[in-house]
């Protein structure tokens, strides 16, 4: 395994910025796509470890010759507009990049002289409309995305399944349920709740949490254990199959916050504002993950708290 080439596209992100220390760790060779305007602070700590190439996926010349330079054994596809509410302010840019890059980049690897097992990052969200008695989610439940991004990424999984039939491409497509912990983008709400915690404590804004749908239930798993995971995926899964990751234990989001107020010795008041509903949301995301557990003999190891209290330390060192 020593010296095997990975590339990460997305590396700056939240998940990609992990996956890569998880990589170093284990001896690969980690390479990573960023655009001129990255922030780069996710991944300062390892930069000095990491080849960090310009390329926009939008642009299939850039994607091209950065397949080509690299030669990649896997590459794990994160780069994508990754915001749900984003996507409802801005739907085309989203399916652009979230469609059109991934076309780009199954192009390029048809195209070159490299066949790598590639890892494509779709999401819970491609369920979107789950009923009651559908629950736990499994692989087979009908997708019925909700959001520009939820839809941008059902086709994004399905882009993944043809060209593994057409082409052979070693493509194994993963449904990551809801991922928290440090470095979370502050828009995500675990995180956000996270750092208006660190910024009262700090006398920075006034006693009060800014909150929205709290009854909403969501199936979280640390970020630690999706970057394990989605490394056992390119060594253990099928390609061309989908497989859920997650944790398998539905949380609403009023005891993640409970949790998290748990946390802190400062009292504060929970105000509930309407900006912060979405136009449509899932009451419910709960997984069904045998199939990829089965495969690969994952486990989630980090406890939900462990993530919690490192997310809120996270925000602590940084505001
Ligand atoms: O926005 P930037 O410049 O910081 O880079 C983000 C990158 N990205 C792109 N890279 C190249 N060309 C583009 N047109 C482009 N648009 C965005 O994708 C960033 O490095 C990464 C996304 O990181 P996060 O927003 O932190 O997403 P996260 O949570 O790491 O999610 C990874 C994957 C995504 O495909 C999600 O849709 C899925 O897992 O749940």
């Amino acid at each position: 395994m020593q010296g095997e080439r990975v590339l990460i596209t997305g590396i700056s992100g939240f998940v990609g910025s992990h996956l890569a220390e998880f990589l170093l760790e284990r001896g690969m060779e980690v390479y990573g796509t960023i655009r001129w305007r990255s922030k780069l602070d996710n991944i300062k700590h390892i930069q000095d470890k990491i080849g960090l190439i310009e390329t926009d996926i939008k642009d299939a010349y850039s994607m091209q010759k950065t397949i080509d330079n690299v030669e990649p054994d896997y590459i794990f596809h994160l780069a994508a507009q990754s915001f749900v509410p984003t996507s409802w302010k801005a739907p085309s840019e989203t399916v652009v990049t979230n469609i059109i890059g991934t076309l780009n980049l199954f192009e390029a690897i048809r195209n070159s002289n490299s066949d790598p097992r590639i890892q494509v990052a779709g999401s819970s969200e491609e369920y979107g409309m789950v009923f009651p008695d559908e629950l736990p989610i499994k692989e087979t439940n009908p997708l019925r995305p909700l959001s520009p991004y939820a839809v941008s990424k059902v086709a994004t999984d399905l882009l993944g399944y043809q060209y593994h039939q057409s082409y052979g491409l070693k493509i194994v497509r993963t449904r990551a349920f809801n991922h928290t912990g440090p470095r979370r983008g502050e828009p995500f709400v675990s995180s956000n709740f996270a750092k208006q915690i660190a910024e009262i404590e700090r006398g920075l804004k006034p006693p009060v949490i800014h909150v929205g749908n709290l009854n909403a239930q969501r199936d979280f798993t640390d970020v630690r254990d999706i970057a394990n995971a989605y490394w056992l995926s390119v060594q253990k899964c099928e390609f061309g199959e989908v497989y859920n990751i997650c944790t398998g234990v539905a949380r609403n989001i009023r005891s993640v916050l409970d949790l998290l107020l748990d946390m802190t010795d400062v009292k504060m008041e929970v105000k509930q504002d309407p900006e912060r509903m979405r136009p449509s949301d899932v009451e419910i995301l709960l997984c069904d993950c045998s199939k990829f557990r089965q495969r690969t003999g994952w486990e989630p190891k980090i406890a939900f708290e462990d993530t919690m209290k490192d997310l809120l330390d996270y925000w602590r060192g940084l505001v």
